[in-house]
């Protein structure tokens, strides 16, 4: 690592020792999973360059952009539209973590029995490795689940900058009133924080920048519809990590680059996979870096995951913001329509969640549904039932597992996984 990164990284504030280690799992992890796949598109290079930048060059890019006046606003939620981050021209990163890290420190202030996510939100935040964290101006908060709502009552007293928002729990007319009254007041503190007026203009160009990217990803998204599947589920869960972190623009201009380059591989009948391999759609909780534990499983077992039904995956990405209003009441009217569609567990009753698995399930051409839960989450791991059952009636095999961020379990859920896979029908090649 270069010097002028270890300074930026002591400058704000991680401890570098423990960041090392961070860093080694991470580089570790990454070669295991991702670099000794077999056939990647050509176009994975970039997204291979970014992990190994993802706190060196990229930090430094946010830090420019701070010193040059622009706010990093971090967040933990497909909830927190970024639109309206990039119209009062401020950067939204993410700061989900997807690896256990300080987990004494940890379960020194939060139960046991708190879900990997947001133990781990606070052990990067204790054991002082997150640049994107420490970078952050705000730090957004919503109170989805009751995890996490509570959470951030304790989070606040380890963090300057947390800004709560409260997210309704059910589709009702009050539920979107509420939504868009959180949405208007989130505006004006962005507004607050970054000294930028929000007009039509500004809204409508963040709403353009975040239409193209999540059109790239709908693009990514169908191509996986062809057998054999041209990009693995690996990689294509990279992609989706990296769209939380990356510059907009060039994010966007690198997943359509991979797209072309997936076409032609189409056209060719090319594949990460051989025809026929089993097809497997990943259902639930969300997968952050370097959450690769499920996936990696799955695909060294000989399949190949072709659809994500996760917020890091199509619930997060799918539809595009209605950019046609002329006022800025008229554009925060469509964002809350886009974001009110999010069909996130935590709301009751959730229909067009199940609804959206066996449209995916059926559109990605799945062979079966593995339904992931994190250990203690209840809103994926009660959906999980209904779902199973849903499904089970429509004839496609689900396998449910609920998991952490530990190794522990890696043989059993291999041998799951196996047995699953076995039972699916057989494709024809
Ligand atoms: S919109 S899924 S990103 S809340 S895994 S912390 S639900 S106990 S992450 Fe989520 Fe927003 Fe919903 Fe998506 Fe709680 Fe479950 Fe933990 Fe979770």
């Amino acid at each position: 690592m270069s010097e002028d990164y270890r300074r930026m990284w002591k400058d704000l504030g991680l401890d570098l020792e423990a960041h090392d280690a961070l860093l080694n799992v991470l580089g570790q992890g990454y070669r295991q999973v991702f670099l000794s796949q077999k056939n990647r598109p050509e176009g994975m290079g970039y997204f291979d360059f970014v992990m190994s930048e993802v706190h060196g060059l990229r930090i430094k890019e946010l830090l420019d952009e701070k010193a040059a006046g622009r706010k990093i606003i971090g967040s933990y939620c497909v909830f927190v539209p970024e639109e309206i981050v990039l119209a009062a021209n401020a950067t939204l990163v993410g700061l989900c973590a997807g690896a256990d890290f300080a987990m004494d420190a940890v379960e020194q202030v939060l139960p046991r029995n708190t879900c990997s996510l947001i133990k781990s939100t606070f052990g990067f935040k204790l054991g002082k490795v997150c640049p994107y964290l420490e970078a952050s101006d705000m730090i957004v908060g919503e109170n989805t689940c009751d995890g996490k709502k509570k959470a951030y009552e304790i989070f606040d007293g380890l963090v300057p900058n947390l800004y709560v928002m409260d997210i309704p729990q059910m589709k009702s007319a009050a539920g979107r009133d509420l939504m868009k009254k959180e949405y208007n007041q989130f505006k004006d503190a962005l507004e607050t924080l970054t000294g930028v007026t929000i007009n039509s203009d500004n809204l409508r160009a963040g709403i353009a920048a975040v239409n193209a990217k999540r059109k790239a990803m709908h693009r990514l998204a169908d191509l996986r519809k062809a057998d054999p599947a041209p990009i693995s589920g690996l990689d294509a869960l990279l992609a989706n990590q990296v769209y939380f972190y990356d510059n907009p623009a060039r994010f966007t201009d690198s997943v359509n680059k991979i797209c072309d380059e997936l076409e032609q591989r189409i056209a060719r009948k090319a594949g990460a996979v051989a025809a026929g391999a089993p097809r497997i759609l990943i259902s639930g909780c969300p997968m952050a870096v370097p959450n690769w534990k499920l996936p990696m499983i799955v695909e060294n077992a000989g399949a190949v995951i072709v659809g994500e039904e996760s917020c890091v995956g199509e619930r997060g990405t799918r539809n595009r913001v209605d950019d046609s209003g002329d006022t800025v009441d008229a554009l925060m009217e469509a964002i809350v329509d886009r974001y009110f569609k999010v069909d996130c567990a935590i709301f009751t009753p959730n229909p067009e969640r199940l609804d959206h698995i066996e449209t995916m399930a059926r559109e990605y051409r799945a062979d079966g549904v593995i339904h992931f839960g994190l250990q203690f989450c209840q809103p994926y791991l009660m959906e999980s039932l209904p779902v199973e059952k849903a499904l089970k009636e429509k004839g496609i095999p689900m396998l449910r597992v609920e998991t952490d961020y530990s190794s522990e379990d890696v043989q059993q859920l291999q041998t799951r996984v196996e047995a699953f896979l076995e039972l699916l029908p057989k494709q024809e090649a």
